[in-house]
């Protein structure tokens, strides 16, 4: 009995030290299956006004949930250009691909158990490492809803 409670801190201060030395924090963005819209520590996204995630440090994950339900969403990085968006694909280093082959990406596509999920439809997560080189803001949208569903990645001042 002594031996096991003994043990027991002996976990509990180790576990202490690591849980205060991470200090990645995860931003869960949820594609809503109510209505037309990201949604994230009680924010939602409207087409006039995009879901802001921000204070993103490097090594911070931004997770994208899709749930099953009858909305299909997905995630793809897009730049403005006045009233126009376009998706780009240089932004997000997705599973599989070579980081020398995109040194503009300021996110990086993590959990690659099979093909990459960004720029498609999916349920499930999708897990976004922000690197070192998020210093601009990011514009993202959903794949099927596109203007209707904006959303903006922004790194910590
Ligand atoms: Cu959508």
């Amino acid at each position: 009995m002594r031996t096991l409670s003994i043990g027991s801190l002996a976990i509990c201060v180790a576990c202490g030290v690591v849980a205060g030395s991470f200090a990645a924090e995860t931003q869960v963005v949820l594609g809503s299956q109510q209505t037309v819209a990201w949604t994230s520590k009680g924010k939602s996204s409207t087409a006039r006004a995009p879901l802001v995630l921000d204070g993103l440090k490097t090594g911070d994950i931004v997770e994208i949930q899709i749930p099953a339900g009858p909305i299909p969403h997905g995630f793809a990085a897009i730049k403005k250009s006045g009233n126009s968006s376009t998706e780009v694909k240089d932004a997000v280093l997705t599973c599989g691909e070579d980081p020398k082959a995109k040194p503009n990406a300021v996110l990086r596509e993590t959990e690659c158990s099979g093909a990459s999920k960004v720029g498609t439809t999916f349920k499930g997560s999708l897990k976004l490492e922000v690197l070192d080189t998020l210093k601009d803001d990011l514009n993202f949208w959903c794949v099927v809803h596109r203007a209707a569903m904006p959303g903006i990645i922004k790194a910590a001042k």
